[in-house]
Formats: structure tokens, sequence, C-alpha cells
């Protein structure tokens, strides 16, 4: 085994977006690719970041195609950097929650999560490749700067010629100085759940009868959720569907939303339907919650868990305040106040919500792209919110429909949809968007489309801990009756441009609550397409996903 340090040339593009670098499985098996990003973090991380030698790193990943290959990379590169210890997930698997609490749980200096999250996977699909910092939360903007800013200059880089390891077995092994302890993904983070809800009452709503159908989409999801819903909680096996994590998940996109969950929406619409049905993406993350026939809005659940956060365990002391991000509906705003909390907008990206939990200023958060969680690690955690609503249908006694009807009885309802439109060339993407930021100044006070616009602004963010500024992080076109259109373009995509149109209504007219949500915002679209032009711009008639 000896070191080796290798010439490299600068690739082109290697920018982390909302959550990381995400490119196809093409880009990342290009000899240097991965090397090189993986070199320009080591080398931000030791330079400007002051980082010793000697600390531990963990890595895992969602267990996609190329993760395997991927990890082997990383883990040489690692011992050639000076890590004294890294912490690998077995089969190279650790969900984004399970990484976070890893790191946190073992005081590691960070980690890296091999994830393209909900985009898919397989030998034609997307992968990518983040760095969590210490308080095991996603990179900060100005980290993810410095290390693309460093792949532009990139000369050399570091690697160990050690042969494979092998990943399936727990266990130590060593490359070169360090040492690599291949970990239970799921232990660490099963502690942290366990400490927080209240599993006998789970156990027992189960005894009882209640039927839960989670599906994890072929996902990395499964594994913790058979360990912990069927394993410990006592759900009959079979509750967690399509559980085995496959490279390519199963052909599929392992979005939890109404489009991309049909199988389960069906379910959950059926004449049998069992009580609850829950989902979670790629890297489990993200969580869909159904009530039997009843879909439950991601703005809406952050909403009911803030306004019931007292009855389960770890939240009984109280929260601290809140946060969402800015396209988010105002729901969790309305309960806030109620409680007397702080409420805190953020732009999109839990990167955003970082310093608010590290400094004690709120303890849960979301965001309406199907996101929640908590302080209790840096990430969204997809099971961490389906164990909050088991805990709180089995100590409440509603069912997850009346725990909803409970939160829009009380504050009204935000109607709310978001429209996706995929695939538009960047150029015409770009082209709308600064249109639409032409017209910013003039927008407040006239109508469009018959609708009076209160003011239109383009979001900026002052962090409120560091007081770092992120421009441009959304067009919000706000109505006299605050009702609210938000365009923003992906950060996540890997092909062309995605433009979201986030549509938000609130109804306090509770006769008016089972109003389909596209029926209650159709004027809002037509606001959305007089002011932004969407179809001239993209040729597109109609978005390509509703959620
Ligand atoms: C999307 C969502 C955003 C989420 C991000 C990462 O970003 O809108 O809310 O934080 O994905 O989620 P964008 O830039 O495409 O709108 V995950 O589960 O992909 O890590
Ligand atoms: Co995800």
């Amino acid at each position: 085994m000896t070191l080796q340090s290798l010439p490299t040339t600068p690739f082109a593009g290697q920018l982390p977006g909302t959550s990381g670098l995400r490119k196809k499985v093409t880009v990342f098996q290009q000899p240097r690719y991965l090397e090189n990003f993986v070199q320009a973090l080591f080398d931000v991380l030791h330079g400007e970041y002051q980082l010793a030698t000697g600390q531990t790193l963990v890595l895992g990943g969602d267990g996609r195609f190329h993760n395997r290959a991927a990890v082997q990379t990383i883990l040489k590169m690692a011992a050639a950097r000076g890590y004294a210890r890294v912490l690998l997930g077995q089969g190279g698997i650790l969900s984004t929650p399970a990484a976070s609490a890893v790191i946190r749980r073992h005081k590691a200096s960070g980690g890296i999560i091999l994830s393209a999250s909900h985009n898919p996977g397989g030998p034609d699909g997307d992968f990518g490749i983040k760095y969590n910092a210490a308080n095991g939360g996603p990179a900060p903007e100005k980290l993810t700067q410095a290390i693309y800013e460093r792949t532009q200059v990139i000369e050399r880089y570091q690697i160990s010629d050690a042969v494979d390891i092998g990943i399936d077995m727990q266990g130590t092994q060593q490359i070169e100085d360090m040492t690599v302890e291949v970990i239970d993904p799921v232990a660490d983070h099963a502690a942290v759940l366990r400490s927080l809800f209240d599993f006998d009452a789970i156990r027992a709503l189960f005894a009882r009868g209640f039927r839960l159908r989670y599906d994890a989409m072929w996902a990395v999801g499964g594994p913790y959720a058979k360990a912990i819903i069927e394993g410990e909680l006592g759900a009959p096996a079979g509750t967690v569907v399509h559980a085995e994590p496959l490279e390519d998940f199963g052909g599929l996109h392992p979005d939890p939303n109404p489009a991309y969950a049909d199988d389960l929406v069906a379910h959950l619409m059926a004449a049998d339907a069992p009580d609850m049905g829950a989902a979670s993406d790629g890297d489990a993350d993200r969580n869909m919650i159904l009530g039997r026939g009843f879909l439950v809005s991601p703005s809406d659940s952050l909403a009911v868990l803030t306004a019931h956060a007292t009855q389960v365990p770890g939240y009984a002391r109280g929260l601290a305040g809140v946060a969402r991000s800015m396209p988010t509906s105002t729901a969790v705003d309305r309960v806030a106040k109620a409680l007397d909390i702080a409420c805190y907008e953020t732009p999109t990206g839990w990167k955003f919500f970082g310093n608010l939990l590290d400094a004690g200023k709120v303890t849960l958060c979301g965001e309406e792209s199907y996101g929640t969680g908590s302080d209790h690690v840096r990430e969204k955690d997809g099971l961490w919110a389906v164990l909050f609503w088991l805990n709180l249908v089995a100590v409440t006694g509603k069912s997850v429909e009346e725990l909803v009807r409970g939160l829009w009885r009380a504050h009204g309802r935000c109607v709310y949809s978001r429209h996706d439109y995929d695939g538009i060339a960047t150029e015409k993407a770009n082209a709308l968007m600064s249109e639409l930021r032409a017209q910013l100044p003039t927008l407040g006070g006239t109508a469009v489309a018959g609708q009076p616009v209160a003011w239109a602004d383009d979001f900026a963010y002052t962090d409120p801990v560091d007081g770092s500024v992120s421009q441009k992080q959304g067009v919000r076109v706000v109505l006299e009756d605050s009702s609210r259109v938000v365009f923003r373009l992906s950060g996540t995509g890997t092909e062309g441009a995605t433009l979201r149109v986030y549509l938000e209504r609130h109804e306090p007219d509770a006769s008016r609550h089972d109003v389909p949500a596209q029926e209650a915002l159709a004027p809002l679209v037509a606001l959305a397409e007089a002011v932004a032009h969407i179809r001239q711009h993209t040729g597109m008639t109609a978005p390509t996903v509703m959620t």
C-alpha cells in the first residue's frame, strides 16, 4: 500500500446545488470526476477551515447505482488525507438522517453522503455527493462555494493504491494508517428515535389492530422502517412494502408525492384502505403522510406536528420556535402565533435551518417538499415524521384526517399546491425568471388576471445567527388577501431546468374546506400564467407534476 499524488485537471460545473452535487451517473463515472470533488472538499477543509488530521469521517449513501464504487474511492482518498477513522454504513448504506445521527453521536468531524435523494437512479439515472459538517448538517453555502472554487483550479489529488476492502460485514479494517469501521447503519438513528417517541403507546396502537402501509419506494428507508416499525413496534410483517433498497429503485422515481407514490395513494383510497399511509424518498429524509382516503399536505403536516408537539415525550417541554422554507405554506405560522413561539422563514434547502437549530432558536422545521424534522439531527427525517404521526394518533385517539381537520378548524385551511415544469431549456427558464424580476418594481398596486397585487419581491434572507445573506431565493407575488404565488428554479435537477410554481390561498370558511385544492387555486394559476407567461416561454400548457 502506498500513497499516490496524481495529476488532474478541473471539470466545469462542480457547483453543489440545493443539496449537494448532483449529476448523471455517467458524469460521475468519468475518470477523476469524483476524485476532483472529494480532493477539493478535503483541500478546503484542511486549508481555510483548518481541520486537523487524525479526525473521524462518516461515510454512506442511499445505495443507488455507483454507491459502492464511490465508497471505495473515497475511503482510499480519506486514508491519503490523514483521517484516523472512517465510520462506514454496512454495504455503503446510510440514510441521510442516519448519517446525521452517526456524525453527532460519534462526534465525527463530518460526513460524506452519497445520494441524489428523490432523483431516479440506475446506470442512466442520477448520482450525488454532499458533505455534512460536525453538527450533522449540510455544508453551508460559504463552504460549498469554496469547494466549487477549489474544483476550478485543482491540479493534483491524493489516493492510496490499496485494494478494495469488503464493506458488507461489520467490523474493523485498515487502509494505510486509517481504520475503517463498518457499522450497523440503523443502530444510531434508532437510538435517537427511541429517545423521542412513546414506543409503548405506538406498540399498543399496533396491538389494537391499527393498520399502516409504509412504502419505502425500493429505497434506503426500507431497512430502517422494517427494523423499527415491524421489528420494535410490532407492526405486522408486510407493513413496510418495497423495503429492499435497489440500485435503480425498481426503475421508479423515489419521490414520495401523489404523482410518484401513486401505488400507495391507490391503496389508501381503496375500500379496504389501511388507517394510515406513509412513504419516504431515495435517501429517506422526505416523508409523505396519508390518512384513510385522505392526503396530508406537507405544509399542514408541519403545522399539525407543531400544534401537538408537547404530547410527544421528546418535545414535552415545548418548542423553542419553528422554521419553514419560504415557499412552504403559512399554516405553521398561524400555529406558532397561537402558541406564542417564533416562526422563521428561510430559503429552500435544509442547510438554512442548521444555524437556527444549533443556536436553539427552533425545535421543528419543515418544507413543502415533503420534508420535516427537528433538532434531534440536522437533516430532515422521514421516519421521524412517521413516528411522530403514529405517536400523535396513539395518544390523541384521533385519525390522521381528524388531526388535519382540527388544524383547519382552528386556523383556517392554507390551500396549497406546487406545480413543476420539468425539462425546460436552461436559457428559456432563465429568460422567464429575468422577465419576472424585471416586473417586480411595478407589480405592487396593480391587478393581474383581475386580482389585486399587494406587493412582489425576490426573497432575500439574512441568517439571524451569522448574518450571511442569500439573495434571489424566489420571486413572490402576494395579493391583498395574502394569497401568494412563488416562482423559483430547482437546484437539484440534472437535466435542463425545472420551474417550480408554489400556490397558496388561505380559506377561513369551514364550509369551503373540501373544495379540491386545484379548483380553489385556479385563480392563482391564471395569475401565474398572466405574470410569468409560462406557456410562451416553455411551450408547455400544463405542469409536469402537481403536488
Ligand atoms: C428540492 C426541494 C427542497 C429540498 C431539496 C432537497 O430542492 O424543493 O425543498 O430541500 O429538494 O431535498 P429544489 O432546489 O429542487 O427545489 V432532497 O430530499 O432531494 O435532499
Ligand atoms: Co431526500
